[in-house]
């Protein structure tokens, strides 16, 4: 009776072990994150940038926010100075676009779906930006002075260039790696 469950805990050791080994083989995906903050240094919640086949896959979660619509973007300027966030530069755009999914002319690579902040002040928007790489390519996120997430005070038309008339800039994140 007392060599049962040494028999049957055996597999379980196994089967732990091999997963710790396979799981640590592979190369991680490039990717980059920010924790995004008020102008007066307050938590506004994270963002992760994930590159893979199709592109980027961009994860925001914002806490602390005015509940509605709020526009979110990537910048084109890794720095976050407050409490404007105007060093932060316009939206990411290396194809030369104007603003706006919903623009003839449009759209920026920076540009993303709003993001609708719940009674208690949280929200989330997963998105693809089609074709964008971190540090490859002609056109990375990542150039000489980097890039951040913004989040805007109200919605984004996803039309009006340059920025969709989203209001000021509520949160700013830098893009970095690790
Ligand atoms: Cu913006």
């Amino acid at each position: 009776m007392k060599i049962i469950p040494l028999f049957s805990a055996l597999p379980i050791v196994l089967a732990a072990s091999a997963c710790a080994t396979s799981s640590a083989a592979p190369t991680a995906a490039p990717s980059v994150s920010a924790k995004l903050a008020a102008g007066d240094g307050s938590a506004r919640g994270t963002a992760t940038v994930t590159e893979a086949a199709d592109g980027l896959h961009v994860l925001v979660k914002g806490v602390g926010l005015t509940p509605g619509m709020h526009g979110v973007h990537i910048h084109t300027i890794g720095t976050c100075t407050g409490p404007d966030f105007t060093s932060a530069g316009g939206h990411w755009n290396p194809t030369g676009h104007q603003h706006g999914k919903d623009n003839p002319a449009g759209m920026h690579m920076g540009d993303m779906p709003n993001m609708q902040a719940g009674s208690d002040g949280t929200g989330e928007i997963e998105y693809v930006v089609k074709g964008g790489t971190i540090s490859d390519g002609a056109n990375p996120l990542l150039d000489a002075d980097g890039a951040a997430i913004v989040i805007h005070a109200t919605a984004d038309d996803y039309k009006s260039d340059p920025a969709g008339n989203a209001g000021g800039r509520v949160a700013c994140g830098v893009l970095s790696k690790g």
